[in-house]
């Protein structure tokens, strides 16, 4: 249980489609309450906001948005509540992220964008102090009903963001303040949570220290 006046911890879950991170998101913070730690379900893109209505429109095929605005206004979507990451965390309260920069970078990039244009307007937001990853094959993740419905959601665009995750991976490994952790996500949701409860336990009995910045 955290002590008086710490800060909370900050949590992103990132991954492929129908990984499940929606699932384990809210699992987490239900397990993070029950703990008696303080927890808060966040998601990106927050299609409630105007930025995010935008996106909605563009991910269901209802309006058509060059490449470089869309990344932008993802980018957007994150920094119109970043102030609210930063004050929920301030108070005590840990945050669950239903995706993050990182799946900014990997879906722009993987349409062709370049990785370094694709990074640079979500510099400085907080980091997170841990990101789970989600890994599922495409095959298996289209066994998981829905596939297809919204803009991303096909083999080949998932095979290359897919690779893109990787190269995060590897890069976010290199830097020691913010932890990244890839768990198996073709296993059974019990299992899942499982592993993801022994990464945050463990992140939990450490402490934290400042918010750090991306990237
Ligand atoms: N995007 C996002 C960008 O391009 N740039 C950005 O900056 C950001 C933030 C929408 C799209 O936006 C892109 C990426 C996306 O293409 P979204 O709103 O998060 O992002 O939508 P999706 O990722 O498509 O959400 P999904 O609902 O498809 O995936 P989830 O959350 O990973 O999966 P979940 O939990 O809803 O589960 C899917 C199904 O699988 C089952 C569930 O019951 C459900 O039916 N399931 C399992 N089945 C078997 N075993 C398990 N372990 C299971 N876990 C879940
Ligand atoms: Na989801």
């Amino acid at each position: 249980m955290p002590s008086e006046g710490r800060r909370g911890a900050f949590i992103v879950i990132e991954g492929l489609d129908r990984s499940g991170k929606s699932t384990q998101a809210a699992a987490l913070v239900s397990r993070l309450e029950e703990t008696g730690v303080s927890a808060k379900l966040m998601k990106f893109p927050d299609r409630t906001t105007p930025i995010g209505r935008m996106i909605d429109a563009y991910l269901r095929s209802e309006s058509d948005i060059d490449d470089h605005a869309i990344h932008l206004l993802f980018s957007a979507n994150r920094w119109e509540l970043a102030s609210n990451i930063e004050r929920t965390l301030a108070s005590g309260t840990s945050i669950v992220c239903d995706r993050y920069a990182f799946s900014g970078v990997a879906f722009s990039a993987s349409k062709g964008l370049p990785f370094e244009w694709c990074r640079s307007p979500d510099v400085s937001l907080p980091a997170p102090d841990l990101t789970l990853f989600l890994d599922i094959s495409p095959e298996k993740a289209k066994e998981r009903g829905g596939y297809g419905e919204e803009r991303y959601e096909k083999e080949e665009m998932q095979r290359r963001v897919r690779e893109i995750f990787a190269a995060i991976a590897t890069e976010a490994n290199e830097k020691e303040s913010w932890k990244w952790t890839t768990v198996d996500a073709g296993m059974d949701l019990e299992s899942v949570s499982k592993s993801i409860w022994r990464e945050v336990e463990s992140l939990l009995s450490a402490d934290h220290g400042p918010i750090q910045r991306l990237w």
